[in-house]
């Protein structure tokens, strides 16, 4: 199969930035995988290539969301015969779709670059929470990617807590699609092919074991198995995915299968927050106070409103837990930028000196990049 690099996704926008590197006679490459030390790329022709990232663009970001991430495009750098392919530029993110690392730490965690649509999978039971969704829609509207919601597993309730499930996420979100499926009875799995699109990029996200994995190996066909291995550990015997990689499907598009998310934390500003939730901001025109914070303050008319039930009191509360993990992030991160990623940087430059060094640095310094423990259920 030999690939054009728009059939990898790449557009006008992308020539353009791309000028400037071709004159130095480096080539562009769409990562595919991160190996930590090095980086899969898929270069024009379909061929993949292993290529390491330069100091000069590791030095160069300040946050780890920075460095090159999976769907990134990059401009690779052959030099002589024997060196290394060397990344020594990323091209910027046309779209971007991360989360906050999960636990305390304030960085963000770039999931994928360069997605043109999210799928969230989950079901019409155990998986289901309406404020996760939310904060999916938040995560996604920020990305600039389109939003579309899987209600897998169809198979295992009945039509009506399938239905009423697609509602009451269609309720949360103006922009997202929402299909039901079962990946295993193979219903409406193709929904998902009318979304792809030569060249176009699509990811897919949600907890483990909603079916993320089964869905895409039937896009993929028979021959092709992205389940992951048995997970001998837990001795459940489950496929559970561990890494996040991009693949080329046989009927075109790209398509990046994803671990399991746990934790969807807050990675977003507030304008986000208030279009997602755009009936509240609405309804706080008419709060007495403009800097109003909807809890305990005088004349709140979102109080009101759901006090006359008006609005929903849980996707209410779902409103200021999310506001509330904005302000403390924005907070923290006003707190933490100038001295956290400086001295990071600071030490970061002192150490990666030569080449050794640096593979060795990039292992220990960038647990916040690919799949982490976190990733996992379990
Ligand atoms: N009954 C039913 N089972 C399903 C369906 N989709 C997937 N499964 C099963 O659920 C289990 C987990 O499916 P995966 O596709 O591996 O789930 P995943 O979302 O990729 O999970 P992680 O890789 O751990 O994030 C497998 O045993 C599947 O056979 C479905 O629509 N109906
Ligand atoms: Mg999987
Ligand atoms: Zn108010």
């Amino acid at each position: 199969m030999s690939l054009s690099l728009e059939e990898l996704g790449w557009n006008e926008g992308f020539e353009k930035a791309f000028k400037p590197f071709y004159k130095k006679g480096w080539l562009p490459g769409r990562l595919i995988r991160d190996n930590k030390i090095s980086y899969g790329a898929l270069l024009k022709g379909g061929d993949e290539l292993e290529v390491f990232m330069s100091g000069k663009v590791y030095h160069a970001a300040e946050t780890n969301a920075e460095l090159p991430a999976v769907g990134d495009w990059v401009a690779i750098d052959y030099g002589q015969e024997a060196d290394e392919p060397m990344i020594r530029a990323r091209l910027d993110r046309q779209t971007c779709f991360s989360r906050k690392v999960p636990g305390k730490s304030i960085e963000e965690q770039v999931i994928a670059a360069n997605v043109d649509t999210v799928f969230v999978v989950t079901d019409a039971g155990t998986d289901l929470n309406l404020r996760r969704m939310e904060r999916y829609f938040t995560l996604i509207a920020r990305s600039s990617a389109r939003p579309v919601v899987l209600v897998n597993r169809a198979d295992l309730y009945s039509r009506e807590e399938n239905e009423e499930a697609a509602q009451q996420i269609r309720e949360l979100s103006l922009d997202a699609d929402v299909h039901i499926t079962s990946a295993i009875n193979e219903e409406g799995v193709g929904v998902v092919r009318r979304y792809l699109e030569v060249g176009k990029t699509i990811t897919l996200v949600g907890s483990s074991g909603v079916g993320k994995s089964s869905i895409v190996n039937q896009l993929l066909g028979e021959e092709w198995q992205v389940t992951g291995e048995i997970n001998e550990v837990s001795g459940k015997g489950r496929h559970t995915t561990t890494a996040r990689e991009i693949v080329v499907l046989p009927e075109g598009g790209l398509l990046i299968d994803n671990p399991g998310i746990r934790e969807v934390q807050m990675w977003t500003d507030e304008q986000t927050l208030y279009e997602q939730f755009a009936d509240i901001d609405e309804i706080s025109k008419e709060c007495q106070f403009h800097d109003c914070k909807h809890g305990s303050d005088k004349g709140c008319a979102v109080r009101e409103a759901v006090e006359s039930e008006r609005l929903d009191y849980l996707r209410y509360q779902g409103y200021l837990r999310l506001d509330d993990e904005i302000q403390e992030l924005k907070a923290k991160r006003k707190k933490r930028q100038m001295t956290f990623e400086r001295r990071t940087k600071r030490e970061l430059r002192k150490v990666v000196r030569n080449k050794e060094d640096r593979d060795l640095m990039r292992k220990e310094l960038r647990p916040s990049t690919g799949a982490r423990v976190e990733d996992f259920e379990d």
